[in-house]
């Protein structure tokens, strides 16, 4: 069944191919991967989307001398089924298997580690101009979706790039989508390149007119197929735009720009989903999925069980809209992953989706909270490191009043090292002005919303990924008192070492499992900040031990503030911190991520009997 592809292991075996063999690797590559992201789970629209150029990609250039750097990465599959892991793919996501991304340590032709967006044509400009410096002939590629495109970092790498007249070449994959419809004036702007006489032209032109053009781009006479595109403007020579899925203008384009001398730019048009019926109706609903059967497709959407936080946070971004005029929602074009799609629906004059773009995200929501709007930012923990800078100078010193319902904190599963939440209660608490809560189950989630949308400063809302452990949701909202947390069971009465838990999150879960083992006392602290000094003073005089558990790394995290708080009160008292540690963790599945943190009931227990035992 797939005679020819078990024949590349790598590509310079697919190099060795005949070009009229290709079309038969295309269609065995696509049936590939299709049949193993429906059992592993993964990305599927784009990697089915890619398949020709992938191909191409690799048969032209000499990879992995030359460099090929794909943006965001999710659609790599292809790549590293033609770079020795065809049989890896059985493991993708998988704990201890291969990475359902780019990475330097997996493979040689993974040139560079991606998964958030828009790095590409940065790194790939760095590599060129490494190249140049040292002397070395090589090519650099960066491979662009449109979605990706949209966001400042690309725009500042081509603004670079197209002045240094460095050798580089930017691929940029149009499938006319995102994660979900792309947005902006940039979307606008490539519909017209791709419209009437351009597209037709360069359908037509074929090897003949690409060779002609390679030639007189040479001679850099600039804007022969489309005259004065934007990209040329910043000083690449534009081509394109071409038909991704036609090998034959693929590979002769390709090979003729391999000829040409400074930044090129290749407008490639590509369908997502491209050669799976289902996937390319509903491309939205297949850009990420889980196991599904081919024949069948996905069925009955993706819910099912115990509501998630998304929803959770979804329903009462709708209810509090309902409520209140002023509430205005932002994503950064992450509509589906945010529980955004019904409220983008009943309120589209209140929905923002910006675009990959978490920077102008936050400063355009700062800019709404001035003139009275009370604006939402639903942003996954990992995006909002990009928006550190606007945080702080856009927000927080104007002491501006905001939400910020940040999904996807702690551990995130098969995505893994890039996508972790691990970071956001450090470097959040430590920002002056900044409210910070962490609901320990979904109704806490709901009532800390409503609670952040209150205050008239910025206030944030950090809650995992996934469903909770499944509690009622109050339809009721009320507001919780600031900087308060709750003892939620009183133990250690008796015992020869009195212990109290103060957990952060949803780590109130393990905790109290745990604590009933060892009969500790549990608070749920709620807040990361303001702190609640005086529950903390409190559980600091009646125990011999404080623990804090945090789904978060320790450094700089709540356990930190609650050794400051110690501190500050002058109070003694031994602290074992327990949260995630000084290391990147791995893809996979949450409970073993969890579990190697230690930060399940069992490793909770465990960590707690080691320092009692000294
Ligand atoms: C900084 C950042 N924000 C958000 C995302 C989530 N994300 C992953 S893929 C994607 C859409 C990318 O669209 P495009 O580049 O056109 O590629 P396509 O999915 O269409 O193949 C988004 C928003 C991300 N990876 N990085």
């Amino acid at each position: 069944m797939y005679d020819l592809l078990t024949s590349i292991n790598y590509p310079h075996a697919l190099r060795s191919l005949e070009r009229k063999q290709l079309p038969q690797l295309a269609q065995e590559l696509r049936q590939f991967l299709l049949e193993s992201v429906s059992q592993t789970g993964g990305h599927l629209s784009s990697n089915l989307g890619t398949v020709e150029l992938t191909i191409a990609l690799h048969y032209v250039f000499d990879t992995p001398h030359d460099r090929l750097v794909w943006d965001v990465g999710h659609q790599t599959y292809g790549h590293k089924v033609l770079t020795g892991r065809r049989e890896g793919m059985q493991q993708l996501r998988i704990w201890e298997g291969i990475s359902g991304f780019p990475r330097r340590e997996e493979s040689a032709y993974d040139t560079f580690g991606t998964a958030h967006s828009s790095t590409s044509i940065s790194a790939a400009l760095g590599m060129a101009m490494a190249s140049r410096l040292a002397g070395i002939k090589r090519h650099v590629v960066a491979i662009i979706g449109d979605g990706a495109m949209s966001a400042g970092m690309a725009f500042e790498a081509l603004n670079n790039a197209g002045a240094s007249g460095v050798d580089l070449l930017v691929v940029l994959n149009d499938n006319d989508m995102s994660i979900s419809p792309p947005v902006g004036a940039l979307n606008k702007y490539l519909a017209k390149l791709m419209s009437g006489r351009f597209y037709a032209a360069a359908r037509r032109a074929g090897e003949k007119v690409l060779g002609d053009l390679a030639r007189r781009a040479e001679e850099h006479v600039k804007g022969m197929v489309t005259p004065g595109t934007m990209f040329e403007e910043f000083g690449f020579n534009y081509i394109g735009p071409i038909d991704g899925h036609d090998l034959d203008a693929l590979i002769p384009t390709l090979k003729n720009i391999s000829a040409l001398q400074g930044p090129q730019f290749l407008h490639v048009v590509t369908k997502k989903g491209q050669g799976y019926k289902l996937a390319e109706a509903d491309p939205v609903l297949y850009h990420g999925v889980s196991k599904f059967k081919p024949d069948d497709g996905i069925v009955g959407g993706k819910s099912g069980g115990k509501p998630t936080y998304t929803q959770v946070f979804g329903d009462w971004l709708c209810d509090m809209a309902a409520q209140d005029k002023r509430l205005i929602a932002i994503t950064p074009a992450m509509r589906e992953g945010s529980g955004l799609v019904r409220f983008s629906e009943l309120y589209p004059d209140r929905y923002f989706d910006v675009g990959i773009a978490e920077q102008h995200a936050l400063t355009f929501a700062a800019g709404m909270a001035c003139e009275g709007m009370k604006p939402v930012i639903a942003i996954y923990s990992t995006f909002l490191q990009r928006a550190y800078d606007q945080l702080i100078h856009d927000v927080t010193i104007q002491n501006l009043p905001l939400v910020l319902a940040i999904d996807r904190a702690g551990l995130v599963g098969a995505d893994g090292a890039t996508h972790h939440g691990s970071f956001d209660l450090s470097y959040l608490r430590c920002l002056p002005n900044m409210t910070v809560m962490a609901p320990s189950d979904e109704n806490e989630c709901r009532q800390m919303l409503y609670t952040a949308f209150q205050m008239k400063t910025p206030a944030a809302v950090r809650y995992p990924r996934g469903a909770g452990s499944g509690v009622p949701v109050q339809k009721e909202m009320r507001a919780l008192p600031i900087g308060k947390g709750e003892v939620r069971r009183s133990g250690g009465n008796g015992a020869s070492h009195k212990v109290a838990i103060l957990a952060f999150g949803g780590m109130l879960k393990p905790v109290l499992e745990a604590a009933e083992e060892i009969d500790a006392t549990v608070a749920n602290m709620r807040f990361v900040k303001p702190l609640d000094d005086a529950l903390v003073a409190d559980l600091a005089r009646r125990h011999d031990l404080l623990v804090t558990v945090e789904e978060n790394v320790v450094m700089g995290g709540a356990g930190s503030a609650v050794l400051e708080s110690l501190q500050q009160q002058e109070l003694k008292v031994p602290v074992l911190q327990l949260g995630l540690p000084d290391r990147y963790i791995d893809h996979g599945d949450p409970a073993l991520q969890l579990a190697s943190c230690g930060l399940d009931k069992d490793g909770i227990l465990a960590s707690i009997r080691a320092r009692l035992r000294g």
